[in-house]
């Protein structure tokens, strides 16, 4: 059935003139179409850029230009608990800025109403009356562009990451396969896999599209959210369709354990085998909890440790085989190469060490090149150690030799599993009438793992009265500059901003004050006005 529907889906895209290495956006909520349309592209050669249903039309507007995409597929609008979210009118507002757009193919969801402009918009439900289902797939070279998917970094501007079509294919089902321990069906059904990802992010690329079906593995697809209509929706979808490898993210597993237990209790979770973590560092306490009362101590987790860049799992224990440490990745997958280095890039080697991790070799899966900028590619990756691919991630190797993944060392956040760079949001933030700059660091958040706090200048000091409106502007703005994934959680109002002689915005110092810590702040003597340290420090939130 899926095969008929993709072959059908790609023929819609080639009678609207898409052609082998042409761009097309996916912007659709968690519906099967969504995974049908990535697969229609792949079948004739067109390089899919799947953006995430809850960015914004700024988001998607860059993300359009910076491929030029010459199409657009969307929905009337997508549900999200009890909300309904317009997706067509975001992507309405996004194409004012967007001339590569030809077309745009709506899809039939909500039901709400949109506005269709003649010679550029029609339906995906039209469409698909007026071709078969014959559709022979392009040939393709290993090396030729599969998709482009969009992350954060340390630089305000979103970076295309360009996968391929051979490499990216063999490593995602090679590693869905080994580390789920997944198995050709022997009876009638194939093992279900639940992923409860978004297909807008690599883990939904990697392990609900690409690798489960390579791999021919029912894969269960989940438009909601964990907590609507209460929080045994997980478990509900568990019992239900009988699911035996269930892969979702820390923050998910945090905010349902505050829940209570009697939530999960009433559901069978039998038919669970594998548990997976994915997107974060789990704390143990998080683990215990999967593993206690999800896995009943029968299912082993693995905690896989991977990126975007690397399009599939590269520290992960392989389910069944490798002995489990609560909070590690364990160990590296065959063929990877982990290395730690210090700030100089000398390799630290031996056990029970940590330092900044990269890799040494390369493997399948890896980013081939950031779209349209090659060097920008070999500045953020390969240049930092020379001779290394750089994660970005701060590891420890302990005594043996497991590794445990303890977070960014740059500026990216990782809220609830999204990666966000803290530019991206001070940029949004400044766009903001009245604001003069701000800065933004991470803080430890029970449930997102981070949140985000924000410190801004004005050009007038709210009094207080104004400044909770203030705020709410500020969290407008973000929200229509980003999305509302980047909202700031906390927004701290300053005169001034720890700087260094030379400019340099100490961030060092904001971390631990959005910590809580205000006295030991370390050396603050390079500052050029100390004293703006004591003012912050006191008015933290
Ligand atoms: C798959 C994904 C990548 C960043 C990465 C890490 C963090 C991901 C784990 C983890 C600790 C894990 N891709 N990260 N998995 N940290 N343990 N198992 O999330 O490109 O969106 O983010 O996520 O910091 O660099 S991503």
């Amino acid at each position: 059935m899926l095969h008929d529907q993709v072959c059908r889906a790609a023929n819609v895209l080639k009678r609207n003139g898409i052609k082998k290495g042409d761009r097309v956006c996916i912007y659709l909520p968690m519906v099967l179409e969504l995974a049908i349309s990535v697969l229609a592209c792949a079948r004739i050669g067109a390089i899919h850029s799947v953006v995430f249903g809850g960015f914004s039309a700024q988001s998607i507007a860059d993300r359009i230009n910076d491929a030029q995409c010459k199409l657009v597929i969307t929905a009337d609008g997508s549900y999200r608990g009890n909300k309904e979210i317009p997706l067509k009118s975001t992507v309405d507002d996004a194409l004012i800025g967007c001339p590569s757009v030809q077309k745009v193919i709506v899809l039939t969801r909500t039901r709400t109403p949109v506005a269709m402009l003649k010679g550029r918009d029609i339906w995906w439900e039209q469409e698909l009356k007026q071709v078969t289902a014959d559709c022979v797939a392009e040939e393709m070279d290993a090396e030729d562009v599969l998709f482009i998917l969009y992350t954060s970094g340390s630089t305000g501007k979103p970076k295309g990451v360009v996968h391929t079509t051979g490499g990216y294919m063999v490593y995602t089902a090679y590693t869905f396969q080994n580390v789920f321990q997944y198995t050709a069906p022997v009876g009638e059904r194939a093992p279900v896999h639940f992923c409860t990802a978004d297909i807008g992010w690599i883990t939904g690329h990697s392990y609900i599209v690409y690798g489960p079906l390579a791999s021919g593995a029912t894969s269960l697809l989940f438009e909601g959210v964990p907590t609507y209509p209460d929080a045994g929706r997980f478990w509900d979808i568990v019992d239900k369709h009988q699911v035996n490898i269930l892969y979702t993210a820390p923050t998910a597993i945090r905010s349902l354990m505050g829940m209570g237990l009697d939530k999960v209790e009433n559901h069978d979770l039998s038919s669970l085998q594998v548990l997976g973590s994915v997107g974060e560092p789990i704390n143990e306490e998080a683990w215990h909890w999967y593993d206690d009362h999800i896995g009943k101590n029968r299912c082993p987790i693995v905690d896989t440790w991977w990126q975007t860049e690397t399009g599939g799992l590269m520290i992960s224990p392989i389910a069944n085989v490798t002995p489990l440490k609560p909070a590690y990745a364990s160990l590296p997958l065959p063929g990877v190469q982990p290395v730690l280095v210090d700030e100089s890039g000398k390799e630290i080697e031996g056990n029970g060490v940590s330092g900044n991790l990269c890799i040494k070799f390369p493997w399948p899966g890896m980013i081939r090149t950031t779209y349209g900028d090659h060097e920008r590619c070999r500045q953020t990756y390969f240049a930092t150690y020379p001779g290394l691919y750089f994660t970005g991630d701060g590891c420890l190797r302990d005594e043996d030799g497991y590794y445990r993944i303890t977070g960014r060392v740059d500026d990216v956040l990782n809220v609830s599993g999204h990666r966000i760079g803290t530019a991206e949001v001070e940029n949004a933030i400044n766009m903001h009438t009245g604001v003069v700059e701000s800065a933004v660091v991470g803080y430890p958040h029970d449930i997102k793992g981070q949140g985000i706090y924000a410190y801004v200048i004005t050009d007038q000091m709210p009094a207080d009265h104004d400044a909770d409106l203030t705020k709410r502007d500020i969290l407008a703005t973000v929200s229509r500059v980003i999305g509302p994934i980047a909202k700031p959680d906390k927004i701290q109002f300053v005169s001034g901003l720890p700087k260094t002689r030379s400019g340099k915005i100490m961030r060092r110092i904001l971390r631990k004050i959005a910590e809580g810590e205000t006295t030991n702040l370390g050396d603050i003597t390079t500052l050029l006005d100390p004293a703006v340290v004591e003012e912050i420090a006191s008015g933290v939130l």
